[in-house]
């Protein structure tokens, strides 16, 4: 029934180092240890995935995975921390110096791609027959480093010394053709534990290959570097993660990856079909359904088209059928900048025969818009092809059973503006599916003081499972309760210092306020909101050194995309004014800005356990759900936040009292920009004037890059785009009167700990279970699928 790892340990280390266990790294103990567990965790893997072969299955598609560090995580998992922690202590190494060896499978940008790991964790642990499909890119989202204050980028080679978590499976490949050539596709499964449970998912990354071994004609003559070269190409797909968040780039590369592991994950899915109920493809849709993690799978659509018809022998009638009871769609953006379209000279060169079947599509949807009585011009605009455009998510909202949006307030946008035309036909095709986290990593994992409190609190662990359990406690908080609360809070942020200490080299004061704001680098997400409020304090306590504020440390986290140069010019910003501040005696022990290089997952686990605000500022509308004002809130971090994406159910779920809420709302900011003058707001704010002129008055040094005045510019003066697109100037003055409310209000400890105890205990709702529970049962009609307990 449990698993035993302590005969296993020390064996598989010697194994990956050649040299007895005492005398290895602990790199190699990280690698021997985590094979230990796969080799562990083997049998009820293939059990699982026998069980899974004869059902439903819910198959999740997604061009990222941000998976993190596994070891922890498989360990907590498979209850075996203990055993663990015993085994590697018998070698003289410690447990968790072995973990921090472990490198972060970064296989995502941001949020998207960390929702998808929350989702793998969720269903595991629901026992539900849901496999991920993706790529295994070589390289994953960039290392980012600071020169000077600005980032530079650097590959981040994350598997190149070997990665113990994924099995190259060869027997299982398959081949995927474009019009300029074949490639393989070997599928690299990695086990999906859940928590408590037996079952053990899949996720299976695709990575590219060249289907000749050697062309051994090519190697043979004069073309021998040619043949290298060809070789190279086809490795070329599953290279690199495009660092690209809420915004595509309309690259080959990129169109080739999406097909790439759609077109394998579609053969395996459909080969596991006919060889569970035969060859006729028409009962698919029972047995099959597939969740498309935004449009970046879309390619999906069309594909299964060919493959019923072409391969299948389906006509377009019945696998039209099947498709459109396969797909469903979850949108995660109303950005404009992030919709997919792809030139049709780029499907003519890659897949001339998909962009045959979306031609066919287009031509049937107009017909079907027809015969609705739709206008020319609507039918024009939903049309998936417009003139030499293909629009991914137009093909989405056409061939999918369901379409959600990842919060109540973007479902409604959704519905409202962005897919109106589609919710205006087909209404029953929207539902909101609100986004979690998983409270196994986000707490339990990351938090173990906060995780032993709760248990004691709740007399047992069951809120690990079923984290809405917690609500229950909301009212149990007496003085006991909230002092062991702040003194785990002062322990985490003692350990973050630590960890900042050793990892930037500044000094930070536990007692502060940690005031954290950690998210990629977006002009919506108004990093330069925070950065200018941190720049008016500094001001604020130069002109009157005797004022007396709250010591506040200042956190930020954040990788821009490398061709978004006003992004790069926030981080040199938020870079120089940490120089500035930091370097100042007059503010010494008052306001510190520490910003973290290299923000990934696994720095995010060492940070939300020590924060106490969770900077959640985007212009309101724009930011879909968010998801790290979940992970701060289970934390016991309070929010400061606009009413946007899932901030709105935060703040449903812990009262007014609880948050910190301000700024413009959703509703009023078309009314608000109607008559809206971001230089005479600025001339009118208290503080705003003297700091944006301090970006370009000397004050802060931009290195000759021009990068601040842009920034200024970009706030103050209309040229190509409207001037402070995001409302940062509309929103300075009621930010600053909520932070500065909120800094006051920490001096009362026990009122504080009292609202980050409703925070904790009100997190229930934006647990990942629950939002996999709803997809399960209202998108996916999906049942649990426990595997029988064996001996083993
Ligand atoms: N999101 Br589109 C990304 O992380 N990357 C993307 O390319 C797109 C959306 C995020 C949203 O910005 C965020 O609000 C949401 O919480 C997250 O997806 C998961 O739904």
């Amino acid at each position: 029934m449990t698993l035993d790892l302590t005969r296993s340990v020390a064996p598989a280390v010697r194994a990956t180092s050649g040299r007895p266990a005492e005398l290895s790294t602990p790199y190699e103990v990280w690698q021997g240890l985590s094979s230990a567990v796969v080799e562990r965790v083997a049998d009820r893997w293939e059990r699982t995935s026998r069980a899974y072969a004869s059902g439903r299955m819910e198959h999740y598609f997604s061009a990222e995975f941000l998976m993190g560090r596994a070891l922890l995580n498989n360990l907590s998992n498979l209850g075996l921390v203990d055993q663990a922690k015993e085994a590697v202590g018998a070698i003289g190494q410690d447990l968790s110096t072995v973990l921090e060896q472990e490198p972060d499978a970064a296989l995502g940008n941001g949020g998207l791609g960390r929702l998808a790991a929350c989702f793998l964790d969720s269903c595991a642990t629901l026992d539900l027959p849901v496999a991920g499909y993706g790529i295994l890119y070589r390289y994953g989202l960039f290392k980012q480093l600071f020169d000077n204050g600005f980032q530079t980028e650097h590959p981040d080679s994350w598997m190149e010394e070997g990665y113990p978590f994924v099995i190259r499976r060869e027997e299982a490949q398959r081949r995927v053709h474009f019009a300029d050539m074949d490639v393989r596709a070997i599928p690299y499964d990695m086990p999906i534990t859940g928590y408590g449970t037996q079952n053990v998912n899949t996720l299976r990354l695709w990575k590219a290959e060249p289907i000749e071994e050697f062309d051994y004609d090519a190697f043979n003559s004069q073309r021998f570097t040619d043949a290298i070269v060809e070789r190279e190409r086809a490795m070329d797909i599953s290279r690199v993660l495009y660092p690209n968040d809420t915004t595509y780039e309309g690259k080959v590369l990129r169109v080739r990856q999406q097909y790439f592991f759609v077109s394998a994950s579609l053969q395996t899915i459909i080969d596991t079909y006919v060889a569970e109920h035969g060859e006729d493809l028409s009962g698919f849709a029972e047995f099959n359904a597939v969740q498309l993690n935004d449009t970046h799978p879309v390619l999906a659509i069309p594909e299964l088209m060919r493959l019923l018809m072409d391969v299948h022998g389906l006509g377009w009638e019945s696998a039209w059928d099947v498709v459109s009871r396969t797909f469903a769609y979850t949108n995660h953006t109303v950005l404009s900048e992030a919709l997919e379209k792809w030139d049709v000279s780029i499907f003519e060169r890659l897949f001339p025969r998909i962009l045959e079947i979306v031609r066919e599509i287009d031509r049937r949807f107009r017909l079907d818009m027809a015969e609705r009585g739709i206008d020319q011009g609507t039918t024009d605009y939903m049309a998936p092809i417009a003139g030499d455009t293909v629009r991914m998510a137009w093909i989405a909202c056409y061939a999918s059973y369901s379409i959600n949006g990842v919060a109540a307030l973007h479902t409604e946008i959704i519905k409202r503006e962005t897919l109106k035309e589609w919710h205006a036909i087909w209404p029953e095709r929207f539902n909101n599916k609100t986004n979690g986290v998983t409270p196994r990593r986000w707490l339990k994992q990351c938090n173990p003081r906060l995780a032993a409190l709760l248990d004691e609190v709740m007399g047992s662990d069951q809120w690990v499972t079923d984290l809405s359990v917690l609500a229950e406690a909301t009212d149990k908080a007496d003085d006991a309760v909230l002092e062991k609360l702040a003194a785990i809070k002062r322990e985490n942020k003692r350990d973050f210092a630590a960890w900042i200490a050793e990892r930037e080299g500044i000094e930070i004061d536990p007692d502060a306020i940690f005031d954290v704001q950690i998210k990629r680098l977006h002009e919506y997400k108004r990093q330069l909101l925070n950065a200018l409020y941190i720049l008016d304090l500094y001001f604020r306590i130069k002109e009157d050194p005797t004022l007396e504020v709250p010591k506040r440390v200042f956190v930020f986290g954040a990788k821009a995309a490398p061709g978004y140069y006003r992004a790069k010019g926030v981080i040199k910003l938020i870079n120089t004014i940490a120089a500035l501040v930091n370097d100042d005696a007059d503010v010494a022990g008052r306001i510190k800005v520490v910003f973290v290089h290299n923000y990934n997952v696994s720095p995010a686990e060492h940070i939300i356990p020590a924060a106490d605000v969770s900077e959640q500022i985007s212009t309101a509308g724009k930011e879909a759900s968010g998801t790290s004002n979940m992970k701060f809130m289970m934390n016991g971090a309070l929010t400061l936040g606009t009413l946007d994406g899932a901030n709105v159910e935060i703040l449903d779920a812990v009262g007014e009292d609880n948050a910190y809420i301000f700024g413009a709302k959703e509703e009023e900011l078309p009314q608000l920009r109607a008559s809206y003058d971001p230089a005479q707001v600025a001339a009118s704010t208290p503080g705003l004037q003297r700091v944006l002129d301090a970006l370009t008055d000397g004050t802060l040094d931009d290195n000759g890059s021009g990068w601040f005045a842009d920034l200024r510019r970009s706030l103050l003066e209309a040229s190509h785009e409207p001037a402070d697109v995001y409302y940062v100037l509309g929103d300075f003055a009621a930010y600053r009167e909520t932070k500065d409310a909120m800094a006051a209000d920490y001096a009362d400890q026990k009122a504080w700990q009292k609202k980050a105890w409703i925070n904790i205990t009100q997190s229930g709702r934006f647990s990942s279970d629950r939002t996999i529970r709803d997809y399960a049962d209202e998108v996916w009609k999906l049942t649990a699928t426990p595997i029988p307990a064996t001996a083993a």
